[in-house]
């Protein structure tokens, strides 16, 4: 036992560690983070000073640059006594400190973000003059992707709506397309914003549920306010459970109004198109991700990137005759709650989107950018969508508390990369030192400048579209009216495993609202969309199903809307290879070199961290073990000869085929428990060296579809790339519709 200190005398020294004693450079940034503070991505200066740069230098120092001898310890009288008030530098260092946290977003607080670039293709030059959409025009961008419902710290694969939010820095002025992953909104005006928002965040009591939709508020809301119908339905259908950002549609929802160079207007809804195909999780492995890795969708965007695998979009355009009618095929173009079916108006490829660089620091960029509807360049303008009206004013006004005043632009993601000559002055966090005498128009004491740009460069060049002889009034326009006939058509779109999961969905989202009526509620509008989805659902909650009380809609399904029956790319796509230490290593190196030659990301998992290297060879290094592990972080899974609890390969081997009952009493239950999770979310699984014994033991038939029984490591790999591209083994999802 050591003496206690005697009270007055200094501590004792602490023991010494290997402390730098010389003052030594700070580390280069990692590769994929060299300051976007100073320069974009493609190398541009974003105008940020270098010297603010933070640790760029070799010495600590308070903020006013006054060199630091210790940071460690306050200043008291004596080394027991009180802390003394004239210390700067704790009081300086705590209210910093104090101070580091800024209101979170209303909506969308919860995101992650990447830089990129975007190319154009040419191809929408005969309907729009925005210098960014001509033939190879590069155009940084930052893009930021969200949930809507949760706070910061809230978990990634909740049900929700996601936001696709990209800032164009083009040479004309910053362009800002706000869209969100599903294209039709919950309402049809902006002054129910506050209404929706309120019924779906956590009740004001308890502050719960967090990031959910599955409550009582929430379906009280869009079961009383029918115009939410098809936005729900979207949210309850694989859409509200994105596999990974880099999987997902995005859309403008509103219908924008394009300007060609003679001024001609064309009317168009905007579409991202991901290379990788749209993509989702199955709800329950959406709810083991929320505990196992809350950060799923940010850290599968940071790695995807870091690895150079770098995630792509097509932007497209829907294009519709700008006529005074504002419809296309009897659908109301300026009614935010419509698609246009791609079959009636095809998507035309615009551009490309490459996301290639990580932020470097998430609260300088992914946390303090500022998106904004309103800011548009020259070629693309607005309609009277009156949603679309509201977000106009809502975007700035927001910024203004969230960022703390008028002068967010200043801040280094905001700034554009086309000259900013504004007359704008003063303000909290003003960072420019403007110049001259005569911030005002006209002026003689600045030699008049700034100068207006021509009807033919300038930007908010509004187009003479003729505004209806009207009275005012607060009403909506009679066709606004159909609440029920779009999600019909969503519904029959679906395949049988997505009908189902839309069941599923409502089921567990109206089975955990404790009203009853909101329960009925909620049937009687499933009952104006289709009666087997009303009946499924009303099944499950022990409830009679109630009779529409609209003639159910004749539509025709818009096959496009599926996500089941096409094939995609297979890069980046995840591949657990479970090794056992006295397994088949051989065939796991060759199934590891034919994944990543085939642009796969293959992840060996072992009993324990460390190197595989029994049989001799290169050793095989453990990326995840059993303990890190969990089937919802790969697409597919192999398994080269599985260790037996207590670690002996064999006792897999010796107790295979036939016997499950004395495999699974053999098998590590971790690797049971992965095996059943990816052949229940209905994953590609392949088996060799005699591993098929662990997936009897986990009760899969190996004759099921999307199971393989191969003889070589480099075999299952090639089985299993056939099976990738369609995502899912649809087959293997219960269907009884
Ligand atoms: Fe937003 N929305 N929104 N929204 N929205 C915000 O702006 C708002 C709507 C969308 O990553 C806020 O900067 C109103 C539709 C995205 O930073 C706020 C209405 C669509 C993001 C706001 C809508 C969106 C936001 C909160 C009804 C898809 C995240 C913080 C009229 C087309 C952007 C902020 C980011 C964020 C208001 C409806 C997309 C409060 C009033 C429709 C992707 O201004």
């Amino acid at each position: 036992m050591t003496n206690p200190p005697t009270p007055g005398a200094p501590a004792p020294e602490p023991p010494s560690v290997d402390e730098p004693t010389e003052v030594r450079e700070p580390l280069p940034p990692k590769p994929d983070q060299t300051g976007p503070e100073t320069v974009g991505p493609t190398g541009q200066p974003t105008g940020a000073d270098r010297a603010r740069v933070a640790q760029s230098g070799a010495y600590l120092t308070t903020a006013q640059g006054a060199r630091l001898y210790d940071t460690d310890h306050s200043l008291k009288a004596g080394a027991r006594g009180p802390v003394l008030l004239q210390d700067h530098h704790l009081r300086e260092k705590i209210t910093h400190f104090d101070h580091e946290r800024i209101p979170e977003r209303v909506v969308h607080a919860r995101g992650a973000a990447a830089h990129g670039v975007f190319r154009g293709y040419g191809t929408a030059a005969s309907v729009c003059r925005a210098a960014f959409l001509a033939k190879d025009a590069e155009t940084p961008v930052f893009v930021r992707f969200s949930t809507v419902l949760g706070s910061r710290g809230s978990a990634d694969t909740v049900r929700d709506t996601r936001g696709f939010a990209t800032k164009f820095y083009t040479s004309e002025g910053t362009f800002d397309l706000v869209g969100n992953n599903i294209p039709v909104f919950f309402i049809q005006d902006a002054i129910k914003f506050p209404d929706i928002i309120h019924a779906g965040k956590p009740h004001p009591d308890r502050e719960i549920p967090q990031a959910q939709s599955a409550h009582d508020t929430f379906w009280d809301f869009v079961t009383l306010h029918t115009e939410a119908t098809h936005h729900t339905l979207w949210n309850m259908s694989d859409r509200g459970i994105p596999r990974s950002y880099r999987m997902m549609e995005g859309f403008g929802v509103h219908t924008f109004r394009l300007v060609d160079a003679d001024g001609g207007t064309t009317l168009a809804k905007f579409h991202w198109k991901p290379k990788l195909g749209v993509h989702s999780l199955v709800w329950e492995e959406a709810q083991i991700i929320n505990g196992v890795d809350p950060d799923f969708h940010r850290r599968d965007l940071a790695d995807a990137i870091e690895a150079g695998a770098f995630p792509q979009w097509e932007l497209g355009i829907q294009t519709f005759p700008d006529t005074p009618e504002q419809t296309f095929e009897g659908i109301d173009l300026l009614d935010p709650t419509n698609i246009v079916p791609e079959e009636l108006a095809p998507v035309q490829p615009i551009g490309l989107l490459t996301l290639n660089a990580n932020p470097s620091n998430f609260f300088a960029e992914t946390e303090q950018v500022a998106f904004h509807p309103g800011h548009l360049v020259p070629g693309i303008d607005i309609t009277d969508d009156p949603l679309l009206s509201g977000r106009l004013f809502s975007y700035l006004d927001t910024q203004i508390s969230r960022l703390g005043g008028p002068n967010f632009a200043q801040i280094p993601v905001n700034r554009p990369h086309a000259p900013v000559n504004d007359m704008f002055r003063d303000g909290m966090h003003q960072t420019a030192v403007h110049r001259g005498v005569a911030p005002y128009r006209p002026n003689s004491l600045d030699g008049g400048c700034p100068f207006l740009a021509g009807a033919d460069t300038g930007a908010y060049i509004e187009s003479p579209v003729r505004v209806p002889e009207a009275k005012k009034e607060r009403e909506a326009p009679e066709t606004f009216a159909d609440h029920f006939s779009q999600p019909r058509r969503f519904w029959l779109s679906m395949s049988p495993p997505e009908r189902e999961h839309i069941i599923g969905a409502y089921t567990f989202e109206l089975g955990k609202c404790y009203e009853q009526a909101i329960k009925e509620r909620g049937l009687k509008v499933l009952a104006n969309i289709d009666p087997v989805l009303c009946a499924r659902v009303a099944e499950g909650l022990g409830l009679p199903a109630p009779e529409p009380t609209v003639p159910l809609a004749d539509v025709a399904p818009s096959p496009a809307l599926s996500q089941v029956g096409r094939t995609w790319p297979v890069e980046g796509r995840i591949v657990g290879i479970v090794a056992a230490p006295d397994g088949d290593l051989e065939g796991v190196r060759a199934a590891r070199s034919a994944a990543l030659e085939a642009g796969l990301v293959p992840l060996v998992i072992g009993p324990t961290g460390g190197m595989l290297d029994a049989d001799g060879g290169d050793p095989v290094a453990v990326q995840r073990t059993f303990v890190t592990a969990r089937s919802t972080e790969f697409d597919a899974l192999l398994l080269a000869g599985v260790p037996a609890r207590g670690g002996d390969a064999n006792g897999v081997r010796d107790a295979k085929a036939g016997d499950a009952a004395t495999a699974a009493r053999g098998v590590d239950p971790r690797v049971l428990l992965m095996v059943s999770e990816a052949f229940r979310h209905a994953k590609a699984i392949a088996a060799w060296a005699g591993a098929e014994g662990a997936l009897e033991a986990a009760g899969v038939p190996l004759d099921a579809p999307g199971v393989v029984v191969a003889d070589s490591g480099e075999r299952a790999l090639a089985e299993v790339l056939t099976l990738l591209p369609a995502h899912r083994v649809w087959e293997r999802f219960p269907a009884t519709l």
